[in-house]
């Protein structure tokens, strides 16, 4: 993609109001806002009339919805300029630090583990929301009970190949059965641009805790509050429970 397209500083005020309504027709005018100016830069998703955009455009009597370059509502977004890629053979997830038995996994490693299957909306800190989306992986609870977590251990850093992005959870919130270590995003294996081929999924949080393009996780004795958070984003980023932002990250 080559844009940069960071989270933007002027988060949308109204997204916590946004949360408990259905997607609407106000939201979407805002995303058509932002994408005339270049900020949205997704890929066009392909879903077709009965996926996710064909709600949204028969739900609008312009069809314009249809036409916008982030179908389907995602956004990409890297901190960034350029992300390497990992093909399937190429990638590996290490997990270390505070464990018994470091452990590096193949693609086809976490492929051979039990997945899980869940469907909930994705909400981004700035507003957008993206109901319904089917993500399926490895529980993160399973890759820490393999891996023998010491009884010294509070919380997880996650690390991404991009070479910049960090987050965290506490052991508690990593051990959650809707966290995980996510192989597929609406029934398609994870493409680059959503952060594939494994990205990290935290469905009760903001999105901005899903760190894309995976590569380490590794059990810390305290939370290292990850990228965003370093720049005044709650590292407690529950969906409706923080407003995402400690602080304003502009100053
Ligand atoms: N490595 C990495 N992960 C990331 C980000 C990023 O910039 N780099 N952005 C976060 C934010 S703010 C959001 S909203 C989502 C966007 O995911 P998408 O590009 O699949 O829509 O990824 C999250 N994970
Ligand atoms: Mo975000």
């Amino acid at each position: 993609m080559g844009t940069v397209n960071p989270e933007p500083s002027d988060a949308d005020p109204e997204s916590p109001e946004e949360q408990g309504r259905p997607l609407g027709r106000r939201l979407f005018l805002g995303t058509l806002g932002l994408g005339a100016l270049g900020l949205a830069a997704a890929p066009v998703l392909q879903r077709g009339l009965d996926g996710i955009l064909g709600a949204v455009s028969g739900a609008d009597p312009t069809g314009l919805t249809g036409l916008l370059p982030n179908g389907g509502g995602f956004r990409y977004y890297s901190v960034t300029a350029s992300v390497p890629h990992r093909s399937a053979a190429d990638y590996r997830l290490t997990v270390d630090g505070l464990v018994d038995r470091p452990t590096t996994y193949t693609l086809a490693d976490l492929h051979a583990l039990p997945q899980n299957r869940m469907v909930r909306d994705v909400q981004c800190v700035t507003g957008w929301r993206v109901p319904h989306t089917p993500f399926e992986g490895v529980r993160l609870s399973r890759l820490l009970d393999a891996a023998g977590v010491r009884g010294s251990a509070k919380a997880l850093r996650f690390t991404c190949f991009d070479g910049a992005y960090t987050e965290s959870l506490t052991l508690e919130q990593a051990r959650r059965p809707d966290v995980m270590v996510a192989l597929r995003m609406q029934d398609k294996d994870i493409g680059h641009d959503h952060g594939g081929p494994v990205r990290l999924y935290v469905a009760p949080m903001y999105f901005y805790k899903s760190a894309k393009w995976l590569s380490g996780i590794t059990v810390t004795d305290e939370v290292r509050p990850g990228y965003w958070e370093d720049r005044g984003y709650d590292v407690d980023a529950w969906v409706g429970r923080s407003n995402g932002r400690g602080d304003d990250p502009t100053t």
